[in-house]
């Protein structure tokens, strides 16, 4: 954005006074056929009168913040501004587009509507060209009224096909009875609108000074917005809610270490949005090439891809949640994950031998932190191979896999798509394989695998669009996993990555390679860091499946940890797409061991929670540079509360393993974790709430208190659901945290103590042994005693935190499966306990108790009773208990034997 602002304003000054006459000609001539410009009634406040010398022209005069990019190629100057039909004026401050849209423009006209059985259809056409070459002049629109809050539409070629992304969706052939929307189509020019009936407000509307285009490389649409509360389009680095100040984002999955703003390693083109009243909607657009999307201030948003076709979804909500569910509804549910997965993750890159590794894993054991997974980076292959280990540096990993197994622990190592296509002939087993499968992406000409460079060197790329690719990388995983038997594959690299510029060969010239316009991505080359976008997948070129490789590379991991371990996988994957929540997790990539890498978690994994995919972390104490042992102490206190929580480094930086620190650091880390697997069977059922209907495990105060705008923009605090609130410290040297407590009933999750929330800022005591976590009123939170590793604290008592709202109630729930068998749920083999608690009665429910086990009830605790009560009973039976005095109460229920298969009910006498 920047630089391309910095050139238009270098042309102005060049060419400026060369360009008027010329400018004025073309106005001239404009002028003639002006006579019905629609005039646009929107009130122009803002307008500006800088004495600019083209603004004569009625059709131009339009406030700043209501400019539509024209020359969104880059390198405008006026004379090829006004060569366009655009309007120029220079602009009083950044990211205002000086060429941009007057107010008659001509796109598309509707020639023919017709309804039907799932809503609409209509025959759209052009009559002259775009400034793009290859309009499609004839395109169609079917509209589908899917339910009552979902609305889908797509545009397309109906006489040639383009490229459609392959993601599972819900097919539906009749009409929603009633809808939350209505949908409006102006014929000429065409534009679509739709309308929240409740509200009679626009959701989504096209009827703007600017046209629709859809030539073959350059669709543009642009949307008003209901306001400027926007959350979603990664990934990115940014603040949680997206500055709508003239800022264009670009999406293209990329091999780029976190930086503010620019495409990052994954594509997801959603985003949520609030109206005036706390309304939330949301917006997807179903498409995989390259694209921006511009967001300014009137509020807007401008699409812009470069293929495929228009597949939009709307959701309606009206709450947040309904819109996240309405969206992951849309795109698949998240996987269930293991058990184990939850627990503390470990990882380094630059281990030199397996004896480091048996270093690190012993004085972890030694210091009694609950730990559940060794993980292993590139270090462990043999000269970077895919599939092999380094059976002189690493010969004993193999019997450090069976310890670990031994000691109910897991291991996980990193693979590469790219695999070695210069070792000799008959001495690498997934190159000589795949090249004889064919399943490799091709060069452009077809004349072989196209090759990249990676950490091994030379590579060709399995193209996972071709079925053939989904069983060769079965066969590879399967047979290294006869020599190390990892439990979970940590896919990097898939963006994919290429340490050359489109193939060690360059990219022939081309309209895929350098296509007429390209988004503002890092790099400005399709090519960069990754293959020629003209090479060739078994189903189409790389320019449309680019950001999908990460996707397909989850996939073929997940069905081949399936088939191999015939247990649940854990695939944690660096590129990601809609739908890539169905198989895998993620990671946020290389981030720093920075004070910034800290806050910038947060807003990470709020994004990838409403993205569907809630199994996300950054690397905890950071990856880049040498963490602090403050710095690292406050991150394992705030990663206790990631739904992925890994500590990972890089190579030669010092150790930061949790063993390592001071005997005071190593208590607070040790604390946090015992913390965490406490809050387990919670963190659980959440996952498992998610997974059958969407839902994001954790979410930020705003889409948990809609109405109250001063969440809106609050990051740096978020909950898990709507039980725990967790404000971490996330600046260097504070001892307090500035935290925004919701008009809510809210206790201090340590000590019990009530804290009311008014709906204000208060500052809260946080010495660096300490995380503030309030707790909601309401909330029933399943608990179970802390242990080592997940396999041993599974066998211990469970205990139930029950928060009693300002009336005396709560709710809750826990599921329990065995946390390793495939599609549990999906059968039905688990157990559902709910738990109600009201009229100072605690009752559970036990909905389904299908998964057989011991599931001992140790302790509830009650926070939010005003007095001490004179008796306690469970079941009927006199119970022992003690009241502090922060007025928790404790019943101790272990001498009552009660297990929560079976319904129970506990009961205080005030
Ligand atoms: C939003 O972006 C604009 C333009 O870059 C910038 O001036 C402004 O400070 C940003 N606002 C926030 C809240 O970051
Ligand atoms: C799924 O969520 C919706 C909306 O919150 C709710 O009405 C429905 O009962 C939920 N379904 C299940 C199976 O939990
Ligand atoms: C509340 O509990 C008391 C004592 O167990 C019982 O007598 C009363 O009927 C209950 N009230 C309601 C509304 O359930
Ligand atoms: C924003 C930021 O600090 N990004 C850094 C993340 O870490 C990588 C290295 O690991 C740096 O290159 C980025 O600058």
């Amino acid at each position: 954005m920047e630089e391309k602002f910095n050139l238009i304003f270098l042309s102005l000054v060049l060419l400026n006074v060369a360009v008027d006459l010329e400018c004025k000609v073309m106005h001239l001539s404009k002028d003639s056929n002006e006579n019905n410009v629609i005039k646009m009634d929107i009130p122009d406040p803002l307008k500006s009168n800088d004495g600019d010398t083209s603004s004569g022209d009625k059709s131009c005069d339009i406030s700043d913040n209501d400019r539509f990019d024209c020359f969104s190629d880059r390198g405008a100057t006026q004379a090829k501004c006004e060569a366009r039909g655009c309007c120029w004026k220079p602009a009083s401050s950044n990211g205002i587009p000086y060429c941009f849209y007057p107010t008659d423009n001509e796109g598309y006209k509707v020639d023919s509507e017709t309804l039907t059985e799932w809503g609409m259809t209509a025959k759209l056409s052009r009559s002259s060209k775009s400034h793009w070459p290859e309009d499609v002049m004839q395109l169609q629109l079917d509209v589908k009224y899917e339910t009552a809050s979902r609305l889908h539409f797509k545009i397309f070629d109906p006489n040639h096909a383009r490229y459609e992304v392959p993601i599972e969706t819900p097919q539906v052939n009749n009409k929603a009875h009633t809808t939350d929307y209505a949908v409006t189509i102006s014929k000429q020019p065409f534009a679509i609108t739709v309308t929240r009936k409740s509200t009679n407000q626009p959701v989504f509307d096209t009827k703007l000074n600017t046209p629709f285009i859809f030539a073959n490389q350059y669709i543009e649409i642009s949307t008003s917005l209901a306001n400027k509360f926007v959350y979603g389009l990664g990934e990115h680095r940014s603040s949680f809610q997206l500055n709508t100040t003239w800022q264009t984002l670009a999406f293209w999955a990329r091999d780029q270490p976190p930086t503010p703003n620019v495409n990052l390693y994954g594509d997801h083109p959603f985003f949520m949005s609030f109206d005036d009243i706390g309304n939330a909607y949301g917006v997807f657009l179903l498409n995989s090439n390259a694209m921006d999307i511009s967001l300014q201030p009137k509020p807007a948003a401008t699409y812009r891809t470069i293929g495929g076709i228009l597949d939009f979804y709307i959701f309606l909500g009206p709450t947040p949640d309904d819109v996240i569910k309405q969206y992951q509804g849309t795109i698949g549910y998240p996987f269930m994950p293991p058990y184990w997965s939850l627990g503390f993750h470990l990882c380094r890159y630059g281990y030199k031998s397996s004896d480091d590794i048996r270093t690190v894993i012993n004085r972890m054991q030694a210091g009694k932190f609950p730990y559940d997974a060794q993980w292993c980076d590139i270090d462990y292959m043999k000269d970077h191979l895919d599939w092999t280990y380094d059976a002189d540096k690493f010969k004993d990993l193999p019997t450090i896999v069976k310890d670990l197994h031994d000691n109910g622990m897991h291991y996980v190592n990193i693979i590469d798509p790219g695999i070695s296509s210069t070792q000799p002939k008959g001495s690498y087993k997934p190159y000589d394989d795949g090249l004889r499968q064919g399943v490799f992406v091709m060069k452009a000409d077809g004349s072989g695998p196209i090759i990249g460079k990676v950490w091994p060197g030379n590579t060709a790329y399995p193209d996972f669009t071709n079925p053939t690719t989904i069983d060769y990388w079965y066969q590879s995983a399967s047979d290294f996993h006869n020599q190390v038997p990892f439990d979970g594959l940590w896919t990097d690299m898939n963006e994919p990555s290429n340490f050359d510029v489109g193939s060690t060969e360059g990219c022939s010239t081309n309209p895929l390679d350098d296509p007429p316009f390209t988004p503002g991505i890092a790099g400005g080359r399709l090519a960069d860091k990754t293959l020629c976008a003209s090479s060739k997948h078994h189903t189409t070129t790389h320019y449309n499946v680019h950001s999908l490789y990460g996707h397909g590379e989850a996939i073929a991991s997940n069905l081949a940890l399936k088939k191999i371990r015939n247990k649940r996988p854990l695939v944690i994957t660096r590129s990601s797409f809609p739908s890539t929540g169905r198989h895998a997790g993620h990671w946020l990539g290389d981030n720093n061991s920075g004070w910034n890498d800290l806050y910038y978690s947060i807003p990470g994994i709020l994004n990838f929670n409403m993205f569907g995919i809630p199994l996300v972390g950054p690397d905890t104490c950071g990856f880049g540079g040498t963490t602090t042992e403050e710095l690292c102490t406050r991150w394992m206190e705030l990663a206790a509360f990631y739904p992925f929580m890994r500590n990972h480094n890089t190579i030669g930086a010092k150790d930061q393993d949790p063993a390592v620190f001071s005997p005071a650091a190593q208590d607070t880390m040790r604390d946090a974790l015992m913390m965490r697997y406490n809050l387990l069977p919670h963190l659980y059922t959440l996952f498992y709430r998610a997974h059958i209907n969407g839902s994001m495990v954790v979410r930020p105060l705003s889409f948990q208190y809609p109405k109250d705008k001063a969440t809106y923009a609050i990051d740096k605090q978020f909950l898990w659901s709507n039980t725990l609130m967790i404000s971490p410290v996330l600046e260097q040297g504070k001892t307090s945290v500035s935290a925004y407590l919701p008009r809510d009933t809210w206790f201090d999750y340590h000590s019990g103590v009530a804290v009311t929330g008014t709906g204000s800022w208060v500052t809260l005591n946080a010495p660096l042994n300490y995380i503030n976590v309030h707790v909601r009123g309401g909330s029933i939170i399943p608990r179970q005693q802390a242990d080592v590793t997940t396999t041993a604290a599974r066998k211990n008592p469970f205990n139930l935190l029950v928060v009693l709202s300002a009336n005396g109630k709560a709710t809750g729930e826990l599921y329990w499966d065995d946390g390793d068998t495939i599609d549990t749920t999906e059968h039905g083999v688990y157990n559902l306990i709910q738990f109600t608690a009201y009229n100072n009665t605690l009752q559970s429910r036990v909905q389904l108790a299908n998964f057989h086990t011991s599931m001992v009830l140790g302790e509830v605790d009650v926070f939010g009773l005003l007095s001490k009560p004179s008796a306690v009973s469970v079941n009927g039976k006199s119970a022992t208990f003690h009241f502090t005095e922060n007025k928790v109460l404790s019943i101790s229920v272990v001498p009552l034997s009660v297990d929560l298969q079976q319904s129970f009910t506990a009961t205080w006498t005030l």
